[in-house]
């Protein structure tokens, strides 16, 4: 397993596969597929700590990096992420920095942060195998703010620049929302609003990562240089695959 940082050092676009289906042997198949990372959704799919926790366990075995979504960003599940295992955390809904410094400090312990100390009972710690664990754990952690919101794109450059803050992510649906467009992340009002987002990002010189509607979108991000993008859904993979060989024999 390799972290999703480290990869894209590479420079290569990180093509990434949304979990929503919340099951590790679905996980599994996604992480045989080749995807470089996979995105494990606490805050919309059916997740708890131990659905997520069968999931990083199956694809653990697989050079993918690994991706947790909060349900949002506060202490607690952050801690419990972290204790499970996952050292990559997509936090969604960052709407300014004072936000984003509170959620880099509920990743550290004592004294750089407030995350509460589970050492030889956390997985993340080999269960209290690694040495100078508390004192270097926050070394292994990587997070990555959800700009989706009016508010964020103001305060873009504020959250851009703080130091734990290690990549950005635009999320198109909820920025469309936010913007009076719900439903429609295709709107030229939204379209624009990211496209000064991720100009924001290059400023801040960190990579920018987005959700690609469709396979057409995916490459037009590619060429405008983000850094990591989420290519689909296992959701709508077999939504798609299911309807359409139904489709094919009833024609
Ligand atoms: C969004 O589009 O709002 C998301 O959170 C997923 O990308
Ligand atoms: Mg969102």
């Amino acid at each position: 397993m390799t972290s999703l940082l480290t990869r894209m050092a590479s420079g290569k676009p990180q093509l990434g596969l949304w979990q929503a289906l919340a099951n590790p042997y679905t996980a599994e198949i996604c992480a045989r597929a080749g995807f470089d990372w996979l995105l494990f959704d606490g805050e919309h799919a059916p997740n708890t700590a131990q659905t997520l926790l069968a999931q990083l366990q199956a694809v653990s075995a697989f050079p993918v990096a690994a991706v947790a979504r909060v349900p949002q960003g506060e202490p607690v599940s952050i801690k419990q992420y972290l204790d499970i295992g996952f050292s990559t955390l997509l936090v969604p809904m960052i709407d300014n920095a004072d936000h984003a410094r509170a959620v880099v400090s509920a990743c550290r312990f004592p004294p750089l942060g407030i995350r509460g100390v589970a050492s030889a009972t956390s997985r993340a710690s080999g269960f209290g195998s690694i040495p100078d664990y508390l004192a270097r754990a926050h070394e292994r952690v990587s997070l990555i703010a959800q700009v989706e919101s009016r508010a964020a794109l103001s305060a873009i450059d504020d959250i851009a620049a703080v130091d734990g803050i290690d990549a950005l992510f635009i999320g198109p649906a909820d920025l469309a929302a936010s913007l009076g467009h719900l439903g429609n992340p295709r709107h030229p009002e939204v379209q624009d609003a990211i496209s000064h987002a991720k100009s924001r990002i290059d400023a801040a010189g960190k990579p920018a990562g987005i959700f690609a509607l469709s396979v057409e979108d995916a490459d037009a991000r590619m060429a405008q240089g983000f850094a990591f993008l989420s290519v689909g859904t296992d959701i709508g993979l077999l939504t798609r695959g299911s309807s359409d060989l139904l489709a094919t024999l009833r024609s």
